[in-house]
């Protein structure tokens, strides 16, 4: 009753907005900053009923990514550190959806007396929250922390401006039973990055000319500002950060990001002919996704884009060569004892020509639909799985008996062993692991992989960037009434409501030699996406032109 009683007061001071339906999506709840109080607050008393129900420490990240600055959101992080599981979707769906208030208690009601969760009971709730540097971030922490403190012995700790890994990183670590705290997270991703710098074969001659230094676009959000954090903790990397967000240098994601760079292929603002030859990399407005480019001719500000299937191609290709070493005989008599299963999970919009690339290299390929949920889910059946959407949000993913095994590999080799090949593989292997994200994508420690990697094996961004030419590819999004009437089967890659759609497209694909082509309603918008790559630019803007006449 009295749990009722606080419940009906406190939403009361968030009356919801009319005529406006919000979806969870794949990343939570998005739209104009303005409307979404209510939305914020409803999403921490669901917070707090997953945190006693769990009984372990739940995630609130207040950002919109990518999104304009005037947009705003809120997803949870589950206690692994990953997605909100997807059975509570409806249920977050339902109660941000909810105008009366009388239905929104009686929601409530009847989700606690179904899952069974026991408020007021021994159980307490922790939430941690945090939230991206958009200015409208203040108001809505406050709406969320009203909403968890409206269950009866909830307690939100308010963790700061974070990036949204940084908040999945120590929702995961706190429920892992270590302590949690930002500099804790600086200091595995340097420590883990050094290991991996220490490793490097002294005697192997550097053949290309690596880069000097590196410049980071930081989208004039929240990861430029940390990663100049991380910097100082690292050494052997000289990294230029722009668009840090500070006084004068520009709007969050507008010309620049990640999000930006990736689908216009074109240097963010903030980058010159100066910068032509120089190895660069653009995070997003949440630093959960990380592109790499370079300017290749002070021509035009065109770029040659290294995107998250060519980090991913980077990635599985070392993982692979340590894979290897560790399975070769060695006089020390160590040899693996258990094949490692690794995986690569990629979405529909994986360039073809990664795609080709990752098959030669003889991986094991699966598709997902888009939405980081589906592909960490996953990648999360092998012992090394590894995923990337082109977009740039991407990790490794390490199982439990994978990790053992390596820790065994490491601690059991004789005095004879240590600094064989095989000793080396497992302890790389093993900084991976620490380095990058278990959570979700974390553009900076995804930065601090790939830069091992190529000081590693000697290489420029020109050489990773050749690994192999993507396909010319175009995305276009028509908007629509209702991006609800067209379903999709086979992750996504066909049609199949409205009928008779997905024959247009095959026979306006047939055109084109190496044409490829699909729409998908998007998760986040109220768009339809289209999607096509083909031989040519001409070819691959002609084909996705023609299939969007038929999705309008
Ligand atoms: P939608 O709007 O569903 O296409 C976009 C990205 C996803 C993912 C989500 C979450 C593309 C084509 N789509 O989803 O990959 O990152 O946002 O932010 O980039
Ligand atoms: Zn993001």
């Amino acid at each position: 009753e009295k749990q009722r009683t606080l419940l009906i007061e406190s939403a009361s001071r968030f009356p919801p907005p009319q005529g406006v339906k919000l979806s969870y999506g794949t990343s939570g709840f998005r739209a104009d900053a303005s409307i979404l109080s209510s939305t914020v607050f409803r999403v921490g008393i669901l917070a707090a009923l997953r945190s006693i129900k769990t009984k372990s420490v739940i995630g609130l990240m207040i950002t919109a990514s990518h999104n304009q600055v005037s947009d705003n959101g809120i997803k949870i992080a589950d206690p692994t550190g990953g997605m909100l599981t997807q059975d509570w979707e409806p249920f977050a769906d339902a109660i941000a959806n909810a105008i009366d208030p009388k239905d929104f208690i009686q929601l409530i009601t009847e989700f606690v007396k179904k899952e069974d969760i026991p408020i007021g009971g021994v159980q307490s709730a922790e939430i941690y929250l945090g939230r991206d540097t958009r200015p409208s971030g203040e108001v809505l922490l406050e709406a969320a922390k009203q909403g968890i403190s409206s269950v009866v012995g909830a307690v939100a700790i308010d963790m700061g401006i974070l990036t949204t890994p940084q908040l999945h990183w120590m929702v995961r670590r706190k429920n892992m039973g270590m302590k949690v705290s930002e500099s804790s997270y600086f200091e595995q991703l340097s420590n883990s990055f050094r290991c991996l710098v220490d490793l490097i074969p002294k005697e192997d001659t550097v053949t290309s000319k690596v880069d000097e230094k590196l410049i980071v676009d930081g989208a004039n959000g929240v990861g430029g500002e940390k990663l100049e954090e991380l910097k100082k903790l690292v050494d052997g990397l000289i990294i230029e950060v722009r668009n840090t967000g500070k006084e004068g240098e520009g709007i969050l994601n507008e010309r620049v990001g990640a999000d930006f760079v990736q689908k216009e292929k074109v240097a963010p603002l903030g980058f010159s002919s100066n910068d032509v030859g120089i190895s660069c990399a653009s995070l997003d407005g949440d630093a959960d996704r990380l592109v790499y480019f370079h300017i290749p001719s002070i021509c035009n500000m065109k770029i040659d884009l290294v995107d998250g299937d060519k980090i991913l191609s980077l990635y599985s290709l070392f993982i692979m060569e340590q894979l290897r070493a560790l399975s070769k005989k060695e006089n020390s008599g160590m040899i693996a004892d258990y094949s490692v299963k690794l995986g690569v999970v990629q979405t529909a919009y994986a360039n073809g020509a990664s795609t080709e690339y990752l098959k030669q290299l003889g991986l094991d390929i699966v598709f997902t639909p888009t939405g980081v949920k589906y592909l960490h889910e996953k990648a999360a059946e092998y012992d090394i799985g590894i995923y990337f959407e082109a977009n740039g949000h991407g990790t490794i993913l390490f199982s439990e008996h994978c990790i053992s095994w390596l820790e065994s590999r490491t601690n059991e080799v004789s005095s004879t062993s240590k600094g064989s090949e095989q000793h080396k593989a497992a302890l790389r292997l093993l900084a991976i692991s620490n380095l990058i994200n278990q959570a979700v994508g974390d553009a900076l420690s995804g930065l601090l992989l790939a830069e091992a990697i190529l000081l590693h094996k000697g290489w420029s961004i020109k050489r990773w960037a050749t690994l192999y030419q993507d396909l010319p590819s175009r995305q276009l999004k028509v908007k629509v009434a209702d991006r609800t009437a067209v379903t999709t089967a086979n992750a996504e890659t066909v049609v199949v409501k409205p009928s008779g759609l997905q024959e247009a497209i095959n026979s306006e694909t047939a055109k084109f030699p190496l044409g490829r082509s699909f729409i998908r309603p998007s998760g986040t918008e109220d768009v339809i996406r289209i999607y096509a790559e083909a031989s040519t630019q001409e070819a691959a803007d002609t084909l996705a032109e023609s299939v969007a006449e038929h999705a309008k």
